[in-house]
């Protein structure tokens, strides 16, 4: 029995899959179109009523939604791919306190950068609440590039930390290209990199990010 993704190309839905790439695992990617704002329809709200991607559902049939979370169960299945450091040791503490640093102070930014009419009326207050979010996003993405170890997240080597982080440096459109031109955060563009030319993700990297 195999993984389903839920999502859309480019989107959170690239974390699930690359993960599931790096540990082997057999899955089956099911698309559903943010453009056509597909997350907000019966059929999906059944999967994730937060109306939000990606989700996964498990083998066994239990459905799991949070990237992070998805990034976890990954690794607790495939305990052999050794995606994150040891149990209890210093390393898998940093990673549980920067994937909780993404997951809580990061991603809930894009949604505000992304739908700023969400949390604002229309127009230039929307557009402003925009700007703070997109700034916000790119104070906390240094504050993340001090802690990087280089080459890979954390000192101990390859982790989905690294996974997470990569995702978040595509995201031009929450971020701002222009910031991202000038070179603020060269580790985290270097662990990207790193990312995309795994030989198990290269192909997911490919088909969620390049045009
Ligand atoms: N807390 C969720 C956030 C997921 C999220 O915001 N996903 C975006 C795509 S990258 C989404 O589905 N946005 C559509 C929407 O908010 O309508 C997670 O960590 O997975």
């Amino acid at each position: 029995m195999a993984y389903t993704i839920f999502g859309d190309k480019g989107s959170g839905a690239f974390s699930a899959e690359a993960v599931l790439a790096e540990a082997g695992a057999p899955y089956e990617f099911h698309f559903v179109s943010l453009e056509k704002n597909e997350q907000k329809k019966p059929e999906f709200l059944a999967i994730n009523p937060s109306g939000k991607m990606p989700a996964l559902r498990l083998p066994e049939g239990e459905v799991i939604t949070e990237s992070s979370a998805i990034l976890l169960t990954v690794a607790d299945h495939f305990p052999n791919a050794r995606l994150l450091p040891p149990q209890a040791g210093a390393a898998r503490a940093q990673a549980y306190r920067w994937l909780a640093f993404m997951a809580s102070e990061i991603y809930p930014m894009v949604e505000v950068s992304d739908y700023p009419e969400r949390f604002a009326p229309e127009g230039a207050e929307a557009e402003a609440l925009r700007q703070k979010a997109r700034e916000r996003i790119r104070e906390r993405l240094v504050i993340v590039e001090r802690f990087v170890a280089g080459p890979w997240f954390l000192t101990s080597g390859f982790s989905i930390l690294d996974i997470y982080a990569s995702m978040f440096t595509r995201w031009r459109g929450s971020i701002g290209k222009e910031w991202l031109a000038e070179g603020h955060i060269p580790k985290l563009e270097a662990i990207s990199k790193g990312v995309s030319q795994r030989s198990a993700i290269a192909p997911v990297w490919a088909r969620h990010f390049t045009r």
